[in-house]
């Protein structure tokens, strides 16, 4: 392959909802490109973007697949993402690197949810967008409608530059307005024969020229002075205003064609290397030292890795941006993010599952290597003579969370293992063996996306699973103060145990001060504070001690024995054996034995002591709470409402955006189970949610009592 500068690149992002035709025009760019020799069909499972077999078996793009093809001159970085949300992490770290998105728009059925998630990712990214209304060719196809519906989404600045004359069955002619041409595809797509716009269109291509330069001319002062200079623009300036238009998110440009047939494509590409910006074209990149890096062939190499893949018999292959200098082949570089050493003694541009050996490549390519010691997504590495890393990849926190385990037993580690190379493959796919709920926790996008993952465990790494519901991580705290004492005395055989604790517990917050003295339940209590250990609890929360010992009733060596009982107490909170948390413990008096005194006794009487009074002081079990946040379409705005009110949500607030209605509300975690499949069932997988959390906050006493019985239950049947 030829080596190609930066400003021959140019990297795309096809985006769009599932069934659009992503796969299939990235399949129709390569062969158009000359890269493969005749074109595979997603029906057929034979295109390279989808070669992964549960792809196959779904007939849907699961993973970002990264290809190129070369036309004019240039070579295009191909990013092909999944249209459906569940795999939403291949979709965002292709934006992280890509240059452009395309919006590819189903022109039987407009804008739909997952045009409008992908258009906001990329209004997030801030990167430029082109739209393809594809499947012209389609009976159904309604272009005027799927572009009213554009304009509808992306705004006043969605510019027409083709039309099909004849969209439906049939279709294979497109006025182009860049050019004023008609072009006409043979049936089978490929090389148009280019001809004068007849005269039946000629108002029409009139009129949406004058628009287009009109539009072209807005983002650039310059061209818009000799726009009235010389009553328009020639095709250069043209070409110049869109660039810059596409540029600053001031013009979205709208294509046609059909993808299947190849019809359109040629003349998309060639808009592709003439207009969208190369990377050095867009904003320099931050690093997370605050730095910039240019992208510059000639500065010091930087590579960023968005995406690692792991392949039977290759192993781990890494995908990477060069986003400075120029990186050759058996390069030693740094990885800047764990202060590794790796050496890149090949590298690759990528084709789907094929790759081709290539010698060097300029800063703004995109590529892959394999056999790296230590890299995985997320990582820079650089030469030696700078040391920065690139902001991480924005990955969306989790929506959905189940626990799993392992049919037959033995298996943990085998299990283990897997899901710690899925989860490499895809980081938007969390594992966490949690201690405290007894329980693997697997987190991802949605219900159908963690299926897919016990797919490859049951087909790819043969460990039966099952999954279940995750267990809440509730906490247990106290309302008020309350005294207690605990005597353990115990005189079996030869040497006895004995130790006596006094103490009082009060509920933390943060800032307050340990109090002089106490009166409960009519008796005073004077607290003389001789020290105060804080203590930040591993699970979130503080235990504050204080030593209010006089006159040596307990031994200062005893102190660290009653504070370890109390640890071991709040590890297992007594209402529900969960982790307790914001409490003040005074221990001000107590009783020793001259000879059966030892550090287990006070051990023991300290978390008795600390029990008995965690029971008397108002305890209360509190519960994970998240800040959910829903987009949702106006009309299903009152079912989501009612079922949020179900599931005791707080409502925060509510405001509209761009035709959605946005709702950010508090709702408990334990509500919160299998509600991405609920929300999508109840507005047609037309809503959007995200959730991260907040607070932890009392359970309503009906819960409360729920969950001590259940508790009590539990403890029986053990
Ligand atoms: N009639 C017609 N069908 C098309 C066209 N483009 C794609 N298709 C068909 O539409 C279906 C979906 O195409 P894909 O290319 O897999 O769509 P995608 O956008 O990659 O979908 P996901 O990977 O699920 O996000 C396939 O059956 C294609 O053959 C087109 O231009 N015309
Ligand atoms: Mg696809």
């Amino acid at each position: 392959m030829k080596t190609y500068s930066t400003k021959q690149i140019k990297n795309i992002a096809l985006l769009g909802n599932s069934g659009s035709g992503k796969t299939t025009l990235a399949e129709a760019m390569l062969f158009e490109g000359g890269v493969i020799p005749r074109r595979g069909d997603v029906d057929h499972k034979n295109t390279v973007s989808d070669f992964h077999q549960i792809e196959h078996e779904n007939q849907t793009s699961m993973y970002s697949s990264v290809m190129y093809t070369e036309y004019n001159g240039s070579k295009i970085n191909i990013l092909d993402v999944p249209g459906a949300d569940d795999f939403v992490g291949g979709t965002v770290s292709s934006l992280h690197v890509a240059d452009t998105g395309v919006i590819l728009v189903n022109a039987q059925n407009g804008v739909e949810v997952g045009t409008e998630i992908h258009s906001r990712w990329l209004e997030k990214f801030n990167k430029p967008a082109v739209v393809v209304v594809n499947k012209c060719d389609h009976d159904h196809a309604n272009f005027e409608k799927a572009v009213e519906t554009i304009k509808e989404s992306l705004g006043g600045d969605t510019v027409l530059v083709q039309y099909p004359v004849n969209a439906g069955a049939g279709f294979d002619s497109i006025v182009d307005i860049i050019q004023m041409k008609l072009y006409k595809y043979p049936k089978d797509g490929g090389k148009p024969e280019i001809t004068e716009i007849p005269d039946s269109e000629a108002d029409r291509a009139e009129e949406l020229r004058n628009e287009l330069i009109e539009k072209a001319a807005e983002n650039d002062e310059a061209l818009m002075e000799l726009f009235f200079e010389n009553d328009g623009l020639t095709e250069d300036e043209m070409r110049t205003g869109m660039t810059a238009g596409v540029i600053a998110r001031g013009m979205f440009p709208i294509f046609c064609m059909s993808a299947k047939n190849n019809q359109g494509v040629g003349r998309f590409m060639e808009f592709i290397t003439n207009v969208v910006p190369s990377s050095d074209e867009l904003e320099a990149v931050s690093t997370t030292d605050g730095t910039e890096v240019k992208c510059d062939e000639k500065a010091a190499t930087s590579i960023f890795v968005f995406k690692t893949a792991v392949e039977s018999h290759i192993g781990e292959i890494n995908f990477f941006k060069v986003m400075s200098g120029t990186l050759k082949e058996g390069d030693d570089l740094n990885n800047n993010s764990n202060r590794g050493k790796e050496r890149l003694s090949q590298i690759f541009a990528s084709l789907g599952k094929n790759r081709e050996k290539v010698g060097s490549m300029a800063a703004g390519d995109i590529g892959c290597t394999v056999k790296l010691k230590n890299t995985k997504t997320n990582h820079t590495l650089s030469a030696p003579s700078v040391s920065h890393t690139f902001d991480k990849i924005p990955f969306p926190e989790p929506k959905y969370r189940t626990a799993i385990k392992p049919l037959s037993e033995g298996d943990e580690e085998k299990l283990g293992e897997a899901l710690s190379r899925i989860s490499k493959e895809d980081p938007t796919v969390g594992v966490e063996y949690s201690k405290e709920l007894k329980q693997i926790i697997l987190s991802g996008q949605g219900e159908y996306h963690l299926n897919i993952v016990k797919w490859h465990l049951d087909n790819v790494y043969k460990v039966a699973t099952e999954f279940l519901a995750p267990r809440i991580p509730y906490r247990e705290t106290i309302t008020k103060a309350a005294q207690s004492d605990y005597r353990h005395k115990k005189q079996s055989g030869g040497a006895g145990q004995f130790g006596e604790v006094h103490m009082i517990i009060e509920p933390y917050t943060e800032g307050s001060e340990p109090k002089p003295m106490f009166k409960l339940e009519g008796k005073e209590y004077k607290m003389a504070n001789r020290g105060v250990d804080t203590h930040n609890l591993s699970w979130g929360g503080k235990l504050e001690f204080v030593n209010c010992i006089v006159g040596g009733s307990i031994d200062a060596r005893f102190l660290p024995a009653i504070l370890k009982g109390i640890m071991e107490k709040l590890e297992e909170g007594p209402l529900t054996g969960s982790y307790a948390r914001d409490i003040r413990v005074y221990v001000y008096d107590g009783k020793m034995h001259p000879v059966d005194s030892n550090e287990i006794s006070f051990m023991l009487a300290g978390r008795n002591a600390f029990s008995k009074a965690f029971k008397v002081a108002g305890p209360k079990i509190m519960e994970p709470v998240y800040e959910v946040e829903v987009l949702v379409p106006a009309d299903y705005m009152g079912d989501v409402m009612s079922d949020l009110q179900g599931r005791r949500a707080i409502v925060q607030g509510m405001s509209s955006e761009k035709g959605f209605e946005k709702i950010t509300a508090k709702v408990p975690l334990a509500e919160m189970n299998k509600y991405s499949t609920a929300l999508s069932s109840l507005t047609s997988g037309r809503a959007m949610y995200s959730m991260k959390f907040d607070e932890y906050a009392q359970v309503p006493g009906e819960i409360q009592d729920e969950l001590l019985k259940a508790y009590a239950a539990e403890q029986e049947e053990d």
